[in-house]
């Protein structure tokens, strides 16, 4: 009995050791986004992390499968959360700095490229976000928004990660 207890014990201790919520209940990772590639400061920022940033707001109808629907989508631009990892500019010569794409990948490996000129404020400067808020209500995940999308297809769903290349 004694033993028994030592091992239960010493299963709660490495239970306590694990992350918090690294996964839901269902076995799903907890909504975090990994920024990384080539970056200076590559980091992985948590959902409350996201949701405490300074945030934009698009309206947008949004055609998937469901049919169309109007949305607002609230979170940090991605053009913030890009500019804050540092991108670094390709070496060859002239202005390289518009060189970069990023590949933003779900949890279920669903990938799209953009361009760093579709959300440079100088350049198209469209508003390219990290939803974390839908219809003014707080969400428990992660989307990948891209006003002006004819079809829904780069809105990637629990966003997981945005590689700069
Ligand atoms: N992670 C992930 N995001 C995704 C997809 C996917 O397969 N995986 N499909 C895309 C496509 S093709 C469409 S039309 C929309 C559909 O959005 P909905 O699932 O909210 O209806 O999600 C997009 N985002
Ligand atoms: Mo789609």
């Amino acid at each position: 009995m004694a033993r028994a207890g030592w091992l239960v014990g010493l299963l709660l201790a490495s239970l306590a050791a694990l992350p918090a919520a690294a996964q839901d209940a269902a076995g799903k990772p907890a909504p975090a986004l990994s920024i990384a590639g080539r970056v200076e400061h590559p980091r992985t920022l948590t959902l409350a992390e996201l949701q405490a940033m300074p945030a934009a707001t698009v309206e947008m109808d949004s055609t998937t499968s469901t049919g169309v629907q109007h949305v607002k989508y609230t979170g940090p631009l991605l053009w913030t959360l890009v500019q804050a990892a540092k991108p670094v500019d390709h070496p060859s010569g002239g202005n390289t700095a518009l060189q970069h794409t990023m590949l933003a990948r779900g949890q279920d490996g669903y990938a799209v490229a953009l361009s760093i000129g579709e959300i440079d404020p100088r350049m198209e400067g469209k508003q390219v976000l990290v939803a974390v808020a839908r219809d003014g209500q707080p969400v428990p995940y992660l989307r990948l928004v891209v006003p002006g999308d004819v079809h829904a297809a780069r809105s990637v769903r629990d966003l997981a990660s945005i590689e700069v290349h």
